[in-house]
């Protein structure tokens, strides 16, 4: 079989995987630098840069905007917010570089056409304290075409769609270029490169998702993000951090419609099916998660677990009241009764066209449930767990920091050299790749892409020798990246089922696997999000079983060959994840896992950062702690 496929072998100076927003951040600043000094960028996405990951479907706010010029925030001041946020892990040099440039990725934006909303005085409008409103359904559309316009101009670069990245190619400890295959043609990639940055985004559906039947592959989260970046990273040896710290976002209930704009803008309350508001019943439940649950706004996780609480004392549905909070807007102006009738419409088409921004199919749901939203509320539930991040989880993999942030203290810990580079030499990382460095959201992962790209240009004028890389690595490769197909031709007629055969497992049946491991020992939906060493033992058991059959995954097709690979990206990430809940012997994030055999925060024992890495020449995992250093006091 894979004599059948031709080899593609493309040598470029900087190498960019993924073309969502950090990389399209990273396209438009490399081609900047690369120009200067006569160097060529390569950027490979597995789908079409345009509509391609979390931000295919458009997003209706700016999540990171700090507005320094105008004095509204500073940078200090965002760190806090994350480091309050995250129950106080994070690496506050990586927050703070990208806090201090993120406005002017935002101008850039705007600039390239990006509608964002402002008021009479031609003032942005706020969601919330960060958050800037906008017409985002073409929002992808925007970013990408400066990526290809920067890219594509003078020759200084090129742009593979459609190509699925599978792993890294090595020269020793340094990364050489990745490998992958066309998922429309017979074709194998082989990219040789001085630097790579990963930006492939973060992992979905390793978890079982609350969607089953017709609705199965609707989730909050992208269903083509499939935990490459993760995968990537762990295969060259690259020390990761935060595995452990998932993201749970509550959304509106079976079509994950987003809750910021209701929360932030429209000021909701939400409440359970007893009409009680659990932020205000449950605060004293707060005072167990000091400090953190006593600063505001109250973190995520906790606002998460608050309501869970609601949930497990059979409380539920949990309704979000925007028929309350749309009459309380509009009383306002009840004097006037035509300026009334107008807010009223005002806020009808902004509640319907948040969804039709970026989940277009909550609109959907809301018309085909008869839902106004002026006049009935509708459920909101927490989701699966997913790794994201870029957003209110922390997962990626562990990377310098810029040197003019660091304390004597960090610099030895947090400072190697190149900003954003992994503990792998040559390898860069951005958005949901990079860990520890939450809420960055769209803007602020575009502005990390922009920040490696940097980086990542400065590593290959310093470093300006084109990698090793050994053909017995490249032969390898093929030979298992194309293997699910050759299982598939040789085994599938000894079974009238081509589902169900001895010798081969589907991805489709694999991933359905990996998912209940995972949702029932991990603390996924049906667990309650709740787990504990035993059911985490069992899980690696289970894992174990699992990734011996990942050998015998069959593919009948090259879409099914990246499902089978997407699954075995999927079952790294799940790997990560269970052994770092496993390690952290205590309950940090209620609301996104509590461990019930560990039920308490301990401050002393595990304020700490939990990183692993997996040694490629030992196929060993190595857990151990790394400290939590105050740089913003
Ligand atoms: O409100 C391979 N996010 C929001 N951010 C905001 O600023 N505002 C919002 O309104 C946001 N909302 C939101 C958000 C996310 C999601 C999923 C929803 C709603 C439903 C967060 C941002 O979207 C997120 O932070 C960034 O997009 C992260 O950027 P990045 O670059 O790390 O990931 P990406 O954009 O998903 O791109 C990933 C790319 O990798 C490609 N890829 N390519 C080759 N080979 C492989 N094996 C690959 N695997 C993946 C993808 O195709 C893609 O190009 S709100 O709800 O929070
Ligand atoms: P979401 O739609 O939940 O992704 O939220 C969008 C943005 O608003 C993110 O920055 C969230 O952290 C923030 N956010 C959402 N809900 C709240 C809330 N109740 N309080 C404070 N911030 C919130």
């Amino acid at each position: 079989m894979p004599a059948q496929f031709e080899d593609v072998v493309v040598e470029t100076d900087l190498l960019i995987l993924g073309g969502g927003m950090a990389a399209c951040g990273a396209a438009v600043e490399a081609a900047y630098w690369a120009k200067k000094h006569g160097l060529k960028v390569t950027l490979v996405d597995k789908a079409a840069v345009d509509r391609s990951g979390a931000v295919a479907m458009g997003l209706s706010a700016i999540n990171q905007y700090i507005g320094l010029k105008d004095g509204q925030n500073t940078v200090k001041d965002y760190v806090e917010y994350v480091r309050n946020d995250l129950m106080g892990i994070t690496r506050e040099d990586l927050v703070a570089n990208i806090a201090r440039h993120v406005d002017s990725t935002v101008h850039l934006f705007e600039k390239w056409g990006l509608p964002i909303w402002k008021d009479e005085q031609g003032n942005y409008v706020h969601e919330g304290r960060w958050q800037l409103m906008i017409n985002g359904e073409s929002y992808k559309v925007v970013v990408a075409e400066a990526a290809k316009n920067a890219l594509l101009q003078d020759g200084v670069g090129q742009i593979f769609e459609r190509v699925f990245i599978v792993g890294p190619l090595m020269d020793g400890d340094r990364c050489a270029g990745a490998v992958g295959f066309s998922v429309r043609e017979n074709k194998f990639y082989v990219f040789k490169a001085k630097a790579t940055i990963v930006a492939m985004g973060g992992a979905v559906h390793v978890f079982r998702p609350r969607s089953v039947g017709e609705g199965l592959g609707r989730a909050w989260y992208p269903p083509w993000n499939a935990g490459s970046s993760a995968y990537f990273t762990i295969q060259a040896g690259a020390e990761m951090t935060c595995q452990e710290v998932r993201f749970i976002p509550v959304r509106f209930k079976d079509a994950y419609g987003p809750v910021g704009a209701w929360f932030l803008l429209f000021k909701s309350r939400a409440t359970n099916a007893l009409g009680g508001d659990y932020m205000v019943e449950r605060r004293d439940e707060l005072e167990k998660w000091a400090p953190y649950g006593r600063v505001k706004p109250i973190p995520a996780n906790l606002r998460n677990w608050l309501g869970m609480l609601d949930v497990m004392e059979g409380k539920g549905p949990i309704y979000m009241r925007t028929e309350e909070a749309i009459a309380k807007i509009a009383e306002q102006y009840k004097d006037d009764p035509k300026l009334y009738q107008k807010k009223m419409r005002e806020l009808e088409n902004e509640a319907w066209e948040d969804f039709l921004d970026m989940t277009i199919s909550q609109a959907l749901l809301w018309a085909a449930t008869n839902v106004e939203p002026e006049k009935k509320p509708s459920e909101i539930a927490p989701a699966e767990p997913y790794f994201i991040g870029s957003h209110s989880g922390a997962s990626g993999a562990w990377v310098s920091g810029p040197e003019d942030l660091q304390t004597d203290e960090s610099r030895p810990l947090y400072f190697w050299g190149y900003t954003n580079m992994s503990t792998v030499k040559g390898l860069f990382c951005a958005g949901d790749a990079s860990g520890a460095s939450s809420h960055k959201f769209s803007s602020g992962s575009c502005t990390e892409g922009r920040i490696a790209a940097k980086s990542a240009i400065k590593f290959i004028v310093e470093n300006n020798t084109m990698p090793n890389v050994d053909e017995a690595q490249v032969k390898a490769w093929k030979e298992r990246i194309f293997r699910p197909l050759e299982l598939f031709e040789k085994h599938k007629n000894e079974t009238t089922d081509p589902d169900i055969n001895p010798n081969y497992i589907r991805p489709r049946m694999f991933m359905f696997r990996l998912q209940k491991i995972m949702d029932e020992y991990a603390g996924g939906v049906s667990a309650q999000f709740s787990t504990n060493e035993a059911l985490l033992k069992r899980a690696l058991e289970l894992l174990g079983y699992l990734k011996e059959d990942s050998e015998k995954l069959a593919a009948e097709n090259l879409h099914e060959l990246m499902r089978c690979w997407e699954n075995i990206h999927r079952m790294w990430q799940a790997e990560a994840h269970v052994r770092s809940v496993l390690f952290r012997e205590e309950t940090r994030w209620p609301g996104y896992y509590f461990r019930a055999d560990k039920p308490k925060m301990d401050e002393e024992n595990w304020r700490v950062f939990v990183n692993c890495r997996w040694d490629p020449k030992t196929g060993e995992w190595q857990m151990f702690k790394r400290p939590v250093i105050r740089i913003f006091d």
